[in-house]
């Protein structure tokens, strides 16, 4: 009986570590370059997908109007203004665009690139990049009003998790191997013993 239940806890055991091992060996963290075109009222793509550990890198641009970009779940807001080739984004939870504007305290000079992580007050950027550290679902949506169906130009950041899948496989295959592997009482070793 302990031999059985230990056969089963290292079967298991090993096909998690199997799983992991699969996920790893599969789907390396990818690095996704994006161009957003953003018109009136949707974003091309309308559905961004990814994995966790992915590096997203996007570039956000508009062929109409100004836009904005907010993107739920990564406190991030950017300004797109059309027929120019960078932005400003921002944490919307630490700075007011419009208050920053009438300030007269709006960034002239373009940087290549920021990381969502490390940013502070506004930047104009000609890149901005994503960790997707966490799977789910993250919308994304126009943050400057930009005609009458404005509330309804949205789209979707979907970012799968890496190990679950993996792992449960695994597991299950480890638990197929215990329950083949799982040994019944001997009957005719019983009944050699009782007689
Ligand atoms: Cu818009």
């Amino acid at each position: 009986m302990v031999r059985n239940v230990l056969v089963t806890a290292l079967l298991v055991l090993a096909g998690v570590g199997g799983g992991v091992w699969w996920a790893r060996s599969t789907a390396p963290p990818q690095e996704i370059v994006v161009d957003v075109e953003a018109r009136r009222y949707a974003y091309e793509p309308p559905v961004l997908r990814a994995r966790q550990g992915d590096v997203l890198r996007l570039r956000l641009r508009s062929t109409d109007v100004v836009h904005g970009f907010f993107l739920e779940g990564y406190d991030l807001d950017a300004r797109i203004v059309p027929e120019r080739p960078d932005f400003e984004v921002w944490r919307p939870s630490e700075v007011q665009w419009a208050e920053a504007e009438k300030r007269g305290e709006l960034p002239t000079k373009t940087e290549s690139s920021v990381e969502v992580s490390s940013l502070q007050g506004i930047r104009r950027v000609r890149e901005v990049v994503l960790r997707l550290d966490r799977p789910g679902r993250f919308r994304y949506r126009c943050s400057h009003t930009c005609g009458f169906m404005h509330p309804f130009m949205q789209g979707e950041l979907i970012v799968t998790p890496n190990y679950p899948f993996h792992v449960g496989v695994g597991a299950a295959i480890g638990l197929t191997l215990a329950f083949l592997a799982w040994r019944p009482v001997d009957p005719s070793r019983r009944r050699g013993t009782s007689s």
